[in-house]
């Protein structure tokens, strides 16, 4: 068990996203748990509930001086956390992505009155899309080398940051997790009779923002081939670029109407309890939120064999290769047409999993131990 109560600063990216999601969510519950915690950001991000008195949002000010091209953002987080480490007193800056969150974190330390322990979350677009940059991999390298401890997401992760960077140490690798207040006490039935959906129907879920890295056509396609074995429907959740796309794909292909278009909705995990498969086909996943999202309320999901997607879905549902719909297809319809028993078994495995591994007690406890750890190393 942790012992003290810590001051600890997060920065992250506020928008709607796992990576603001879970650091939002992890400065939660550590300041529910006691801890005096500090979030700064240019807004209140997506998932911020003020849960707390020792939880507090500090509002990042960019000058936006219209000489420059762009208003430098990062400088502006650098300075602000100089100051709130003065300030408060703050032992632990979090940063949640090396780019720009904890380059802004290295720089505040050199014009810091104060010295503060830097803690480094990665979570997988740094590390596997921006250090194909050069310029953006000395960064990052620069970065990971000052901060005094780096934290993967998934162990893939771990080994793709060991691969392509000169860390002093392994990463430590702390996984996502399901907050409690987010999960739907209930049955499918309650999920479904509160959504107002079919008792009898059988319905496919993906969420996401709609990025390409989702592989949207992917998702649509494969519906597409499942619907012709077997009536089904596709509940879409999450807005973005392809969004739209989508539509005109679904349209196409004749089923646009066979697809419930919700949208933005922070009650995200009813829809997960209502459903029976989840699609997450992405090119890449350091992790992927709604694989554990899906699994918490029992529901399995068919995931590409890409990033911590495998590892995280090991025993709770299927994996087929990126690109390959028949296959995928063939995983949802296999999890669809299982007979009670063997469903009610991959319900309870998926149960089981995201209880032990994936919840925020687990992962609170897994972070104190990591800020205490350096905070009694000189
Ligand atoms: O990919 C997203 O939808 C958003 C992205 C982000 O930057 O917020 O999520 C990343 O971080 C999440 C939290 O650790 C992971 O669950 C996602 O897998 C990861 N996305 C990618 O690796 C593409």
């Amino acid at each position: 068990e942790s012992s003290s109560t810590l001051k600890i600063a997060f920065v992250c990216n506020p928008k709607m996203g796992g990576s603001g999601i879970i650091a939002t969510e992890l400065a939660m519950a550590l300041a529910e748990r006691g801890h005096h915690v500090w979030l700064l950001a240019e807004k209140h991000p997506f998932s911020w509930r003020q849960v707390s008195d020792t939880l507090h949002f500090l509002k990042l000010e960019v000058n936006d001086y219209p000489v420059f091209e762009s208003a430098p953002h990062t400088l502006a987080l650098a300075g602000g956390l100089a100051n709130l480490v003065e300030q408060e007193g703050i032992d632990v800056v979090h940063a949640h992505y090396a780019v720009p969150y904890a380059a802004a974190a290295v720089f505040a330390r050199q014009i810091c009155k104060q010295p503060f322990k830097l803690i480094t979350t990665l979570h997988g677009t740094d590390v596997v899309k921006l250090a194909d940059d050069p310029a953006m991999h000395r960064v990052i390298d620069t970065v990971l080398e000052q901060s005094h401890r780096v934290i993967c997401v998934s162990d893939d992760l771990a080994q793709q940051t060991h691969q392509r960077f000169s860390l002093k140490t392994y990463p430590d690798v702390i996984a996502n997790f399901v907050p409690k207040g987010k999960v739907f006490n209930g049955t499918r039935e309650d999920a479904r009779n509160v959504l107002g959906l079919d008792q009898q129907a059988c319905y496919l879920v993906h969420a996401s923002n709609f990025r390409k890295i989702k592989r949207i056509p992917d998702i649509i396609e494969t519906f597409a081939q499942v619907r012709q074995q077997k009536p089904c429907q596709l509940i879409l959740l999450g807005e973005g670029p392809e969004f739209e796309p989508a539509q005109a794909q679904a349209k196409q292909l004749g089923v646009f109407e066979d697809i419930i278009w919700v949208g933005k909705d922070p009650e995200i995990n009813r829809w997960f309890a209502a459903a029976n498969v989840n699609l997450q086909l992405s090119d890449y996943e350091s992790f992927g939120l709604t694989l554990i999202e899906s699994m918490v309320q029992g529901v399995p999901t068919v995931a590409n064999d890409v990033g911590g997607m495998p590892e995280v879905v090991a025993g709770t549902g299927e994996i087929v290769s990126v690109g390959d719909t028949q296959a995928a297809a063939a995983a949802v319809l296999t999890l669809m047409n299982q007979q009670q028993a063997a469903a009610q078994a991959v319900q309870q495995r998926c149960i089981e999993k995201a209880n032990n591994h994936y919840t925020s007690d687990a992962v609170c406890l897994a972070h104190e131990v990591i800020y205490d750890s350096i905070l009694n190393t000189l």
